[in-house]
């Protein structure tokens, strides 16, 4: 997969999942699992990539390989702003790559190189919190 995905990252990734992760009240979990494809209980760079990825294809319903304001969804707005470097209101491969190692090391809280589901649950938390 290529680098789009790793853009949204994982903030977003984890915080604008399909409308499919959502069905429990605890959502979370939900994404966290999704994202954890050996279900080793911590998401790493790889799967965090592959994960992003998924997102974005899911997420790019014109499949022009970028996406816009709509495609992502209002409730990522601010994020979509941070991400969109040339604020043309498209995020491109690039922009997405250059957010995501950031974001991924921001989360990885005790910087052991895999995000755990204490550190997915601080980082959702605090995305709420910045709305
Ligand atoms: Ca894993
Ligand atoms: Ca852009
Ligand atoms: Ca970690």
């Amino acid at each position: 997969m290529h680098a789009l995905a790793r853009i949204l990252i994982a903030g977003v990734a984890l915080a604008v999942l399909p409308a499919v992760a959502q069905v429990k009240t605890d959502p979370a979990p939900d994404r966290f699992d999704a994202a954890d494809a050996n279900h080793d209980g911590k998401v790493d760079r790889a799967e965090y990539d592959g994960f992003v990825d998924e997102m974005v294809l899911l997420r790019d319903t014109n499949r022009d390989g970028r996406l816009d304001r709509d495609e992502v969804g209002s409730h990522a707005a601010a994020r979509f702003d941070k991400i969109d470097a040339n604020h043309d209101g498209s995020l491109s491969f690039e922009e997405i790559d250059a957010f995501s190692g950031p974001d991924f090391a921001a989360m990885d809280a005790n910087g052991d190189g895999g995000i755990d589901r204490n550190e997915a649950a601080s980082a959702a938390k605090a995305d709420k919190a910045s709305k």
